[in-house]
């Protein structure tokens, strides 16, 4: 069959996801295999990947199973930082085609790299990402992750076109026009931040457009943690199916692990990026279904390859067959970061519990932010949430009943009381990328 007929099944199907469907034993094999090369490459290559190996008495003969990868040394964001802006890369300059760059919380970027095979794989795995969201040739997709040195754009865009669909470069920003290019082009399928899409959303309404009226039926959505109650908002809000889409710029960009049409969990591109879930305090593995901080190391990368690193990142394996008879490993969707965690009275307080806790009151916005203070040594929390203007305009009494509604959610979620402020639609800021919902001002 020619890949132009692959293309017309329905659903999207493309010759790229056959790895989608490989069985366990061949695609353990295929890992191992890889996971030999990458090891070789990156200690002849890496000064500091050969140097910690040397440390434990290791060489890259003593990975002699797939189950030896815990010998491996871990590697971490640290590491990209110490080693700035190049001194992880396994390739010469002169084989790089491409920089990115993911700006940090403090001070310098860090730089990923890659080469002509990379940018392939990179694609190849965007492909797969949008045919398991039953994407194909024919759909027009609207791309508004970010264009530059953030991996969103670039990342999607090249997968869009390798998949044969029409894509518009429109990058983040300029709602309206955003707007206007979906209604007009037709627009099948967008990808963005689930943040924004729920602005645009919001922006298409008040220029009098119903989203349900529009061609629209997919969104590809990552970037950012986001909730389940955050995904029906957004089906109910638009009438598309939303997706969940995961990658870090560190083993590529987007095109780690996506959801399917099934929505059940997030399927790992595991030929070019083996996982593992370990503990986040020990950084012992943990048995199969608990879970823990994902660990992945770039089986394929060369410019850049990078094993065991600690994404920090918290989830699940999720077991039992998919209903798209993927074999691919799947995760359950990351709903916090070991490190996005505080604690507010002795209680370890993630974002997402908050989220979560949020949206189901009726009555409330999917906008809100978090405000941490400090007041003679205690932490102290404020959770901001827009309310729909009826409420908002409402009597007094109204607003106070939303609010204890808001308060009783959250106490039943984190087992403390913590202050809701109700907020007018718009007063919190709108993000066109990553939206920020923690404000820490304890230490300003
Ligand atoms: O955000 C790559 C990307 C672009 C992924 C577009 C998906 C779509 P970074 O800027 O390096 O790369 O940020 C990576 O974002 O470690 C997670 O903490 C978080 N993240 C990414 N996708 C998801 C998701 C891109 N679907 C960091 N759910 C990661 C939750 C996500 N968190």
């Amino acid at each position: 069959m020619t890949i132009e007929q692959w293309n017309d099944l329905p659903g999207g199907f493309h010759p790229a996801s056959a790895m989608d469907f490989l069985p366990k034993p061949q695609m353990r094999d295929l890992q191992f295999r890889r996971l030999t090369a990458v090891v070789q490459r990156a200690f002849d290559n890496v000064g500091l990947f050969r140097s910690r190996m040397k440390e434990r008495g290791l060489s890259p003969a003593d990975i002699r199973s797939l189950n030896d990868i815990v010998k491996l040394p871990f590697s971490q964001k640290t590491d990209l930082r110490d080693t700035y802006p190049f001194g992880l890369f396994a390739s010469p300059m002169s084989e790089i085609v491409r920089l990115h760059a993911s700006s940090g919380t403090t001070g310098k970027p860090i730089v990923v790299s890659y080469t002509k095979e990379d940018i392939e794989v990179w694609a190849s795995v965007m492909v797969r990402t949008f045919a398991a969201c039953g994407l194909h040739r024919g759909d027009i997709i609207q791309n508004a992750y970010g264009y530059g040195l953030f991996t969103g754009g670039l990342g999607a865009h090249y997968g869009a076109e390798a998949l044969g669909a029409t894509v518009i470069p429109i990058s983040g920003g300029n709602s309206d026009r955003q707007i206007m290019v979906m209604k007009d082009f037709g627009v099948t399928a967008i990808c963005s931040t689930p943040s924004y899409f729920i602005h645009l959303i919001e922006r298409a309404g008040e220029m009098g457009i119903d989203m349900h009226d529009l061609p629209l039926r997919a969104g590809i959505f990552g970037a950012e943690p986001w909730t389940e109650q955050m995904r029906k908002h957004i089906e109910a809000g638009s009438g598309i199916k939303a997706y969940d889409i995961y990658g870090l710029s560190e083993i590529i960009g987007p095109g780690v692990a996506s959801e399917a049409e099934g929505q059940d969990g997030l399927f790992i591109f595991e030929d070019h990026f083996y996982p593992e879930i370990v503990d986040p305090q020990t950084g012992e593995p943990l048995p199969e279904g608990e879970e823990g901080e994902l660990v992945l190391t770039t089986l394929s990368k060369r410019a850049m390859p990078v094993i065991r690193y600690r994404t920090h990142d918290i989830t699940a394996f999720l077991s039992g067959p998919s209903k798209c008879g993927r074999t691919l490993r799947r995760i359950r969707r990351i709903g916090r970061r070991s490190d996005d965690m505080f604690i507010i009275r002795g209680v370890n307080v993630f974002p997402s519990q908050i989220e979560a806790a949020l949206l189901s009151v009726e009555g409330t916005l999917p906008h809100y932010q978090i405000i941490l203070t400090r007041d003679k040594g205690l932490d102290q929390v404020e959770v901001q949430v827009e309310v729909t203007a009826e409420i908002f305009s409402d009597k007094v009494k109204a607003m106070e009943q939303v609010q204890g509604k808001l308060a009783h959610a959250v106490e039943r979620t984190l087992g403390i009381r913590v202050k809701i402020r109700l907020v007018e639609p718009h007063t919190i800021e709108r993000s066109q990328g990553k939206a920020k919902r923690v404000i820490d001002k304890r230490n300003m």
